[in-house]
């Protein structure tokens, strides 16, 4: 059982034993007596079951369990000592049982939501929080059903229970310290004198275009989505002017997978300010990162992107031999882009396809027809990428894979999530149950450069209630804090960093560091065993931990987010920033 399915079983097994118990105790005081004992020996076995998920989960991790061990197995421990005995004596008139239940169920129920509201880290707060709310329900419950209790007991309830409230907001809402990320910097250094200039002017606006034969309101760069492609050799100096025509919002480019100063980087209130309506920035730099790639708003990007401010960017050795093709997959208002391509190849020519994934999901693609290898992922060489025939890739949110082969005298396709983008004639393979593809076990490794590490991070990616704006939102969070809120990841210019990476919750977070590219090292403890892989974007799934390692040898401050862009938007945002 992987460690994401153990996730999904725990929480399933504490939903079924707090329903357990609050239905035990509410049918108890209804008098409905063997319902209440059926429910409540089903509570019962579900809490004494659920050690079962927590220490198999805890050998993935402290990280998967902090909370659970911490506070729901003293509150769970609570509940047995006081509601078992009552119920196994099985007494005539149930009644007398339903506040013990209820007890019980406010233990479990507490547990839970401090599990599903909290998350990582565990905090006094929150265990005390709980404490406080199971006080403040037994004390109504019991007030509500009687028997009285007696002076000392309620006031001893009531005592604990305000006490723990009191504490526990107080623990809770502590403030953080300052995450202290400076704003709007001015970095002047664009590093390029004298190279060939490859000039592009992108427009940002409204536009209608035509998808599938229906017309879609988009954002488009020159009323085209996605935008132009971009291409240059590698030593040219790109020089993008970007225009706002009536984007109220603001655009800005950002440059995914490519390494460009700080300054170049187009996140809005970091590196520069969103060019509003009937504003320019003109980004400069050199393209010395061989590869594919694709630029995209950091201006409300989520929005942004999603309407169809992207494009396609590709830096190549030399010019193009061959067949080069970008496939950047995307979603446009429910309708996937691009349009299929069909386009007969002679046999022998060698074939390139640039996969990209502009979505905020994970993209299935299979290639068809032919043996391939993947010869680069996020704009890296792999090292001696084998021949693979009926098998898939998955390419996560801003990933991009190129698949190379020779064509041959039939047809290939390429299908992505079953439909065909690309292809040199018909095929009709079934390709919905070949094995994907584990980069981690592909091509031929080699020793990892580095030997110690000046800095190391962990981030624990989860859920919660971030209470710190007007409204309080459910968001996606990073060590239990939310955007503005995680504090920054503080390196120093040739620090060896390395991040490990924790999803302990239920959504793939497919995760992008600007500036840098990081060198896998290992996934749930097991290292990389494939070709060296350089990365700018992966999926940590569900359960995951992945531990990654890069230099930082590229001053600045830099987002450091989660791709699924509604997720970012949510509150996992953080940054990498250079003392
Ligand atoms: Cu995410």
């Amino acid at each position: 059982m992987t460690s994401g399915s153990l996730i999904a079983a725990d929480l399933v097994i504490a939903v079924l034993a707090a329903a357990g118990w609050l239905g035990g105790g509410a049918t108890a005081a209804a008098r409905r007596r063997p319902l209440a004992l059926g429910l409540a020996t089903f509570a019962l076995v579900a809490t004494l079951a659920r050690p079962i998920t927590i220490v198999a989960l805890a050998r993935a991790g402290w990280w998967f369990v902090a909370e659970k061990v911490l506070i729901a197995a003293p509150l769970s421990l609570a509940a047995v000592v006081v509601a078992g005995p009552r119920l196994l004596r099985a007494p005539g008139d149930i009644r007398s049982v339903a506040v013990p239940l209820l007890f019980a169920g406010y233990a479990e129920s507490s547990a839970l939501l401090v599990t599903v509201l909290h998350g990582y880290p565990a905090s006094a707060g929150a265990g005390l929080l709980a404490v406080a709310g199971v006080a403040a329900a037994t004390a109504v419950t019991w007030r509500v059903l009687g028997p009285r209790p007696s002076g000392t007991v309620s006031r001893t309830v009531l005592a604990v229970g305000v006490a723990a409230l009191v504490t526990g907001t107080g623990l809770a809402v502590a403030p953080n310290p300052a995450s202290g990320v400076p704003h709007d910097h001015d970095y002047r250094d664009t590093r390029t004198v004298g190279e060939p200039t490859r000039r592009f002017t992108l427009t940002a606006g409204t536009a209608t275009v035509n998808v599938s034969g229906r017309d879609v309101a988009a954002w488009a760069f020159n009323g085209q989505v996605p935008g132009p492609e971009l291409s240059a050799t590698v030593g040219d100096v790109l020089e993008v002017t970007l225009r706002n025509r009536d984007i109220e919002r603001g655009v800005t480019l950002h440059w995914h997978g490519y390494d460009v100063p700080n300054s170049q980087d187009g996140v809005p209130g970091i590196t520069q300010a969103a060019v509003l309506p009937g504003q320019e920035f003109v980004y400069r730099f050199r393209a010395d990162q061989v590869g594919t790639y694709w630029y995209h708003t950091h201006s409300v990007s989520d929005v942004g992107v999603r309407m169809g401010l992207y494009g396609v960017l590709v830096v190549r050795p030399a010019p193009a031999t061959g067949v080069d093709v970008a496939v950047p997959v995307h979603t446009l208002a429910g309708l996937p882009l691009p349009a299929p391509i069909t386009e007969p190849v002679e046999a022998g020519v060698p074939v390139r396809l640039r996969l990209i994934n502009t979505d905020s999901t994970t993209h299935r693609y299979a290639l068809a027809g032919t043996p391939f290898r993947v010869a680069a992922i996020d704009g890296f060489n792999l090292r001696g990428p084998t021949s693979l025939v009926d098998t898939a890739v998955l390419i996560p949110a801003g990933g991009r894979y190129d698949l190379v082969f020779t064509a041959p005298a039939t047809p290939v396709a390429l299908f992505v999530d079953g439909r065909t983008v690309y292809s040199t004639g018909p095929v009709s393979t079934a390709t919905g149950e070949w094995p994907a593809l584990d980069p981690l076990s592909y091509g031929t490794s080699s020793p990892v450069p580095f030997t110690r590490f000046d800095k190391r991070f962990t981030l624990v990616l989860d859920r919660g209630l971030d209470l710190r704006g007007l409204l309080p939102r459910y968001a996606h969070t990073v060590n239990g804090a939310a955007d503005p809120d995680i504090p920054p990841q503080v390196v120093r210019l040739d620090d060896a960093v390395k991040f490990t990476i924790v999803n302990r919750s239920l959504a793939v977070h497919p995760w992008h560091l600007h500036g840098h590219h990081v060198l896998v090292l290992s996934r749930d403890g097991r290292p990389a065993s494939g070709s060296p892989l350089w990365l700018d974007s992966f999926d940590v799934r569900p359960g995951e931990v992945w531990e990654v390692a890069f230099r930082a040898d590229n001053p600045g401050v830099w987002a450091n987010h989660c791709h699924n862009l509604p997720h970012a938007d949510a509150g996992m945002m953080t940054h990498l920033m250079y003392e």
